[in-house]
């Protein structure tokens, strides 16, 4: 390739390099950030170990299986030596709650992992060979902040999101391994939260034990995503109106507030029409009341389907005993048979909770109106 072009005038201007048109195929594609990264050990791999070490991950065993394969990028996919790595905005300015804003469009994992495999085909046409290489959009051992801030992404929030100083921390993260050598972005060194800990301090279910320190098991996101039991009793006033993951420590950052982007119009992470101005009370309602086919039919493709139904409806019970009323007592006593126990669990909960803050409490058998 010719390392510089003859413009039209006569000048010579210099050619593209095969990076700057990889980001603007990026940006093309719909990716909002893009950066490079050669492959190697992950800076964070004693991070992560401690955080193991701390029990901080919960259930999510498949974190601790093989902590190695999360310490060294080349390991993922052999043969490739530099990752292409992109974000992609699920929209920081819409309206918060019930259900965190990445989850109430389109799967992102399909949809970046598709559109990165159109990268993967654009630069093999580009190159004029195939390029071995794969996409990865968590869906492999990689700690992908890591990588994300080594191509410059952003920097580790106290919140431990990773926060781009013009994008806020509202976007996914993805890369394309490829088995070529691309030049490396400079990595994103500085850290912009200073002495700001909003964040740590808005958390309501105190999941921070400091700053870049989260207890998943005490996340919002994760009780109500990837924990499979009840939610505890000390935990759960704390979930308040979350139905499906949290925002609160994204909502309160400055970063967010100055620079969160509007969606674009027709997005894939547009909400789905289910949670379109539908307040927490009324989406509880409408979970627990789901039948299976209804909830295939919502959901199909969204992200918030790697919650089963039974585990919406146990989130669902759970804000119910935070702010339902009376009102809400006879949907909750049509399911105190519920075929999962955790449901039973968290129903029979909820019905004690409205009743306590003065509800009536007198199940149908007992001659309650339904
Ligand atoms: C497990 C997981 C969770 C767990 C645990 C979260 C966590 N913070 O670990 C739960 C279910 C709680 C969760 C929640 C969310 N998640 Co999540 N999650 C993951 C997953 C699969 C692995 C994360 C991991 O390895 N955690 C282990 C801990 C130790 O790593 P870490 O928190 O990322 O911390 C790193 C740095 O902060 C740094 N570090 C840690 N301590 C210190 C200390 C110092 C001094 C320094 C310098 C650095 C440092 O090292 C760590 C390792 O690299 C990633 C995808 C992936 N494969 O990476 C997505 C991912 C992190 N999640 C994502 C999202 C969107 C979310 C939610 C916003 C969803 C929601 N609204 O409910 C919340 C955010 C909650 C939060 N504050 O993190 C995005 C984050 C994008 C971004 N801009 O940061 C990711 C990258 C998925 C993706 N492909 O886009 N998640």
């Amino acid at each position: 390739m010719s390392a510089e072009a003859t413009a039209s005038h006569g000048t010579a201007v210099p050619a593209l390099t095969l990076e700057r048109r990889i980001e603007r195929q990026a940006y093309a594609l719909g990716f909002d950030l893009a950066g490079f990264v050669r492959l190697g050990p992950a800076e964070t791999a004693g991070h992560f170990d401690a955080w193991l070490a701390r029990g901080c991950e919960g259930e999510m065993h498949y974190l601790a299986r093989d902590p190695a394969l999360r310490h060294d990028t080349r390991r993922p996919h052999p043969g490739a030596v530099s990752a292409i790595v992109v974000g992609m905005d699920y929209g920081g300015h819409e309206p918060t709650g019930p259900v965190a804003r990445y989850a109430r469009g389109d799967d992102y994992h399909d949809l970046m992992k598709d559109r990165l495999r159109q990268l993967h085909a654009w630069l093999s046409t580009t190159v004029g060979a195939e390029v071995p290489g794969r996409a990865y959009v968590d869906t492999a051992p990689i700690l992908e902040r890591d990588l994300a801030r080594r191509a410059g992404l952003g920097w580790f929030g106290k919140n431990t999101t990773l926060i781009n100083p013009r994008r806020g921390s509202y976007f996914f993260i993805g890369s394309l391994f490829v088995a070529i050598e691309l030049e490396p972005s400079a990595p994103f060194d500085a850290d912009r939260c200073g002495s700001c800990t909003r964040c740590l301090d808005a958390c309501p279910t105190e999941a921070f034990d400091g700053p870049r320190a989260l207890d998943a098991r005490k996340c919002i996101s994760y009780l109500t995503i990837e924990h499979r039991g009840a939610i505890a009793e000390e935990l759960r006033a704390g979930i308040g109106e979350w139905l499906y993951g949290c925002d609160v420590c994204q909502e309160v950052c400055p970063w967010n507030a100055r620079f969160g982007r509007e969606l674009p119009a027709h997005s894939a992470f547009s909400p789905r029409p289910i949670f379109v101005d539908t307040d927490a009370r009324t989406l509880a309602r409408q979970l627990l009341t789901m039948a299976p086919d209804d909830y295939a039919a919502a959901f199909r493709g969204s992200a918030i389907k790697r919650a089963k139904l039974w585990m919406l409806q146990r989130n669902a019970a759970a804000v119910l005993a935070n702010v339902g009323t009376d009102e809400d007592l006879p949907v909750l006593y049509a399911l105190r048979d519920h075929d999962h126990a955790v449901v039973r669990e968290q129903v029979r909960a909820a019905v004690a909770q409205i009743v306590q803050r003065g509800g009536e409490g007198t199940p149908p058998s007992a001659g309650h109106p339904t």
